[in-house]
């Protein structure tokens, strides 16, 4: 060893270095199986809810095991239960365009309480449809839904502030906007510049309820508004947002939207545009958009149509809305933890562009203004920069902070993730990722204090990762842990749809809160049989009502007749278990619609029109009991003119 010379030692530590950097390793790392295994029987440690793109649900799995625990659906009918297709579920779609029953989720905010989660609540946006969905996290059901009107498609959104006071949502495709404002305006698409206006809406929410409403919005320039962050600690009254187009292009965007070598980031002081908004400041416009809620008591979601919403200018608010120069093109925004920096990825360039919030609030104390644009104040680019994080691979589209003074990008181009030093700039590490991550998370990434450990990112491209299922496949994820100073690949998992952001939250925060069954003594449905010796089939005119129940392992009534071709009939099923996770499902050939999944306690309705003359089964589709194949029953259509009186009963009754 005494012959060691320089050199060789220098040789040796390469070797070593390139040794140990099976950092890119494409198989992760040998006691990788460990660290995700979760015993049959035990729980994982957090929930991690994944929108699914244009799945248009949310789905749940275990981490660090990488188990799919369960699929919200949200946006988009769901055949499995019947979300969207059972009467008590149909609202939650309305929209001002009529039944929407697709979506596109793109962004998971859980509700925070002093900038930290809290378990309430998820919410997710619509990209397509502009709406926002609120997810009660002691059922995991859909519990509200706001659409959001004057506003394109919406992509930067529906990003939570400290409190949960606010959702922010930002327009990413601008429309012309009539004056006065109303649904729709008839306008050469060339006249962009001219007629097409960005919207930024803040949606409060409820404490005590968690219901959203429009509390009012903010014109702004036709840009694309591409991702949001509310700050954190100090900077917690503030809320920044990137865009790209600042060309003010309408067609052929990936040339015409990357002329300029700078587009803008959006920083608007919330909290003191919310004080003027109140005053009175603004327009009050007409303009026709839904929200839905469903109704704790009766679990039946009713739409109400809302007329008005307050429009303010960037003139009402004067020294509450900012625009500092941002690398060009840009995409993620993440605040960090302390809140004193707000990173920014530069999807086109190799650069993460991070400021200071401190140098952002001098500039604006020393009115340090380049310009305006549409009335917006231009902060100067170097009193705001604080740094570049350089060599951050190509394509950085998203950021996620450890708590431990590190950032993480993904870099979508290069497939990596890229681990730098907030406080020097420097990367530290980097880890390759297959293929071509978008968001990434750490549990708690956005709050004070990440919970730190994992890392995932959310893979957009699959190909060989997983057996091949033809030409299309699901996305991958993968975790890291980043307990130590350099990333380890634990495990891939596939997941549904397209994940385009995720959220995770320590399962104490949720597991013991969960709602087993609904109390049957409880339950308001209009339609509730709560005994056998209620259940009954009425009918008035065309109508027929069915109000049946289920418990194991037979329905009441389970013989029907006296329903004719041209009828509506409503079944109105309940469940009368008061057990958890016996659900019974229902089922009746040919019926145009889907089938139901019914929670013991819950009473879910579905329609059917006959159209032919025949006897229909129907039975449970859920495997209830060993007598379950058993759970079945007939329903008799008879011909329009027909007398076949109505009949119904169990066993000798009919
Ligand atoms: Cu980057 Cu819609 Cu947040 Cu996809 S978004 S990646
Ligand atoms: Cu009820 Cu199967």
């Amino acid at each position: 060893m005494s012959l060691l010379t320089g050199g060789m030692a220098v040789l040796l530590a390469m070797f070593m270095f390139s040794a140990c950097s099976s950092n890119d390793s494409k198989t992760g790392n040998n006691d990788a199986a460990n660290q995700v295994y979760i015993p049959p029987g035990k729980h994982d440690q957090f929930y991690s809810f994944m929108s699914g793109g244009w799945s248009g649900n949310v789905s749940v799995y275990g981490i660090p095991s990488g188990r799919h625990l369960y699929t919200i659906p949200v946006f988009s009918q769901t055949p499995m239960n019947g979300y969207g297709y059972a009467s008590e579920t149909k609202a939650l779609l309305n929209t001002s365009s009529g039944f929407v029953p697709w979506g596109d989720t793109h962004h998971i905010q859980p509700s925070k309480t002093d900038g930290m989660y809290d378990g309430r609540w998820i919410f997710v946006n619509d990209r397509n449809t502009p709406r926002i969905a609120r997810i009660n996290l002691k059922t995991f059901r859909t519990d509200e839904t706001l659409e959001i009107p004057n506003t394109g498609g919406q992509h930067a959104s529906p990003f939570c502030s400290s409190n949960t006071e606010y959702l922010s949502a930002a327009s990413e495709y601008s429309i012309p906007l009539p004056k006065p404002m109303g649904n729709g305006v008839d306008v050469p698409i060339s006249s962009y510049k001219k007629n097409f206006h960005g919207m930024i809406s803040m949606v409060k929410v409820n404490q005590h309820n968690g219901h959203m409403k429009v509390d009012f919005q903010i014109e702004v320039p036709p840009f694309d508004y591409d991702l949001g962050r509310f700050g954190l600690g100090e900077s917690k009254n503030w809320v920044f947002y990137t865009d790209y187009n600042s060309e003010e292009a309408h067609s052929l965007l990936e040339v015409n939207a990357s002329q300029k070598d700078k587009d803008l980031v959006l920083a608007i002081n919330w909290k003191k545009a919310a004080a003027i908004a109140h005053q009175g400041k603004g327009t009050v416009v007409s303009t026709d958009y839904d929200h839905n809620i469903v109704n704790p008591r009766t679990r039946w979601a009713k739409t109400t149509v809302e007329h008005k919403v307050r429009v303010l200018q960037p003139s009402d608010i004067k020294g509450a809305m900012y625009f500092l120069p941002g690398p060009k093109s840009p995409h993620g925004i993440n605040v960090s933890p302390s809140g004193k920096y707000i990173s920014i990825g530069g999807k086109l360039s190799s650069t993460v562009t991070v400021y200071s919030y401190n140098d952002i609030q001098n500039a604006i104390k020393n009115h340090d203004v380049t310009k305006t644009v549409d009335g917006i104040p231009v902060l100067s680019f170097k009193n705001v920069e604080a740094k570049q994080v350089k060599k951050a691979g190509l394509g950085p589209l998203h950021i996620e902070y450890d708590g431990k003074g590190y950032g993480y990008n993904t870099a979508f181009i290069s497939s990596e993730i890229v681990k730098w030093s907030l406080k020097t700039g420097k990367v530290v590490d980097r880890h390759a990722s297959y293929y071509s991550p978008g968001h990434l998370t750490i549990p708690g990434g956005d709050t004070r204090k990440p919970y730190g450990k994992y890392l995932i990112a959310l893979n957009k491209i699959t190909k060989d990762r997983y057996l091949p299922t033809g030409p299309e496949m699901f996305a991958g994820e993968q975790l890291f842990d980043i307990s130590g100073d350099r990333m380890k690949l634990l495990l891939d998992f596939p997941v549904e749809g397209e994940p385009h952001n995720v959220a995770e939250l320590p399962a104490s925060l949720i597991d013991t809160g969960q709602v087993k069954y609904f109390d049957l003594s409880k339950n308001h449905n209009p339609y509730v049989t709560r005994k056998e010796k209620d259940a009954k089939v009425v009918r008035k005119g065309n109508r027929v009502d069915v109000y049946m129940t289920a418990i194991r392992s037979h329905f009441v009534p389970d013989n029907i007749e006296g329903i004719k071709v041209g009828d509506e009939v409503h079944f109105h099923i309940t469940n009368l278990e008061q057990e958890w996770d016996i659900p019974h499902g229902f089922a009746l050939k040919g019926m145009q619609n889907a089938g139901l999944l019914i929670i013991p306690g819950d009473t879910r309705s579905i329609v059917w029109k006959p159209k032919k003359i025949g006897v229909y089964p129907f039975y449970c589709t859920d495997f209830c009991s060993a007598l379950h194949q058993e759970m079945q029953g007939y329903v008799r259509v008879s011909p329009r003119n027909s007398d076949v009186k109505i009949k119904y009963g169990t066993n000798k009754d009919l």
